[in-house]
């Protein structure tokens, strides 16, 4: 087959010196940071649908991507050409994993049946190119919002039939996810969410959706599919609500419909922006509660109110999420998988490249500037001094639930008044982070 991206080689480490664009400046798959390779930390993925899918058409314009390997039609045959040049592409780029939706790699059919065909027959092709590449699958999804079918909806349709056709469809997604050895399984509940209440039934859309979860698990232990399953929150967007809204809302959904042990949270940039958080928000309460498991990073734009998925380049953002997950210690099954476009701009090629590096430059400066900030310490010495008076006696006596209100009652009416409270150094906290920077 002719290359996809004649003249461009293996994407190597220059330093921060070189003045190759087309080179990482910071990230050095091998190189060892906090005890892991670069690569361990980091578990990079290309989303096969915004590298390899989207011509990038905006509201106002058509799209503009060139895609040579690609002979815009439905064919298996293309299908399958494009799944090489995804390959050649990550294999240049030095990346670990991919992700991708069932309808993402092979062309929908007449009937379900002949579907499941066009996608087994690439399947074959992303296997043996799995085997020559040994990049895998960081998870697998099903897309459950393109077709009209699922116009109101998968598993939160009013239509029954499209409930069960969405179950029939994440049944053979997650057969080829476990095919390809793919490391976990997203929902994202691209459409369980509403336009209207005036036409909505929310509790028995909840429900639905709570009862399809269930037997996926049920059908995830059938075939044996060992990686987790993660939801992706987001607001809204196509719907106007939408029900995984963010981590908090997914938490609750999972414990309502006693789920919390099968799932973890896959949680996007640009997602926790529109939900009104920041992302590090989304990754704490995540960590906090348990549930942290996979990251989709990009980044929006702060005068757009839409998903724009722009690829991460902001290092204050990286930095902070980095310093998250390592106080999560690390992914395990999850990764950093680039949920991002490139822009109706840069349509040539070579911006794939461009992009995805610069993403992952992005990380590796995060990464290595929070691990600076954990070895200096004064952060971490920062937070451990501001709760100290939880480190006392009493302190130990909340937290483990043996004092009540009775004698917390005693304690303040003999004392009067708490002790004096220090400053937050709020102001000093953010000075300092700009110096690792
Ligand atoms: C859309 C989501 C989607 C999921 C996978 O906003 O980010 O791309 O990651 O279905
Ligand atoms: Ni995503
Ligand atoms: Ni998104």
């Amino acid at each position: 087959m002719k290359e996809a991206f004649p003249g461009v080689g293996k994407i190597a480490y220059e330093g921060p010196k070189a003045k190759n664009p087309l080179s990482f400046k910071h990230y050095q798959a091998s190189e060892v940071v906090g005890g892991k390779t670069m690569a361990e930390h980091l578990r990079f993925s290309v989303a096969y649908w915004h590298s390899f899918r989207n011509m990038n058409a905006d509201p106002f314009g058509v799209g503009t991507r060139q895609m040579p390997w690609d002979d815009g039609s439905n064919s298996i045959e293309n299908a399958q050409s494009r799944a090489r040049a995804a390959f050649e592409f990550m294999e240049k780029l030095g990346v670990p994993f991919y992700c991708f939706h069932d309808r993402d790699v092979a062309p929908e059919g007449n009937t379900l049946a002949e579907t499941n065909r066009n996608l087994d027959a690439v399947v074959k092709v992303l296997k043996e190119e799995q085997q020559r590449t040994g990049i895998r699958p960081l998870w697998g999804t099903a897309n459950l919002f393109s077709h009209p079918r699922f116009l109101h909806g998968a598993a939160t349709s009013c239509n029954t039939d499209v409930f069960a056709y969405a179950a029939a469809q994440v049944a053979k997604a997650m057969e080829v996810t476990l095919e390809l050895g793919g490391a976990g399984y997203v929902f994202w509940g691209g459409r369980e969410g509403y336009k209207t209440l005036l036409n909505t039934d929310m509790r028995r859309e909840m429900d639905h959706l709570g009862r399809f979860l269930q037997m996926a698990v049920e059908y995830k232990k059938e075939i044996g599919f060992a990686g987790p399953f993660y939801i992706e929150p987001k607001p809204k967007e196509p719907t106007k609500h939408q029900y995984d809204s963010d981590a908090a809302a997914c938490y609750a959904f999972l414990q309502r419909y006693g789920l919390t042990g099968d799932f973890r949270l896959n949680i996007e940039a640009n997602h926790a922006t529109l939900a009104g958080h920041t992302f590090q928000h989304e990754m704490e309460y995540a960590t906090a509660v348990g549930l942290f498991g996979s990251i989709d990073a990009n980044r929006g734009d702060m005068l757009l109110g839409w998903d724009t998925d722009q690829f991460p380049t902001d290092l204050y953002d990286t930095v902070l999420v980095m310093l998250t997950v390592l106080r999560a210690d690390g992914f395990t099954t999850g990764g950093l998988n680039f949920d991002a476009k490139v822009s109706r701009e840069s349509f040539e090629p070579i911006d794939l490249f461009h992009a995805h590096i610069g993403g992952m430059d992005a990380f590796a400066r995060g990464l290595k500037t929070a691990l600076a900030i954990r070895e200096d310490g004064v952060l971490g010495g920062f937070l451990k001094q501001r709760y100290a008076s939880w480190d006392t006696d009493m302190g130990r006596e909340i937290e483990s639930g043996t004092l009540s209100f009775t004698r917390l009652k005693q304690y303040m009416i003999e004392k009067g008044e708490p002790a004096a409270n220090a400053s937050g150094r709020v102001e000093m906290l953010e000075n300092l982070l700009n110096e690792y920077l």
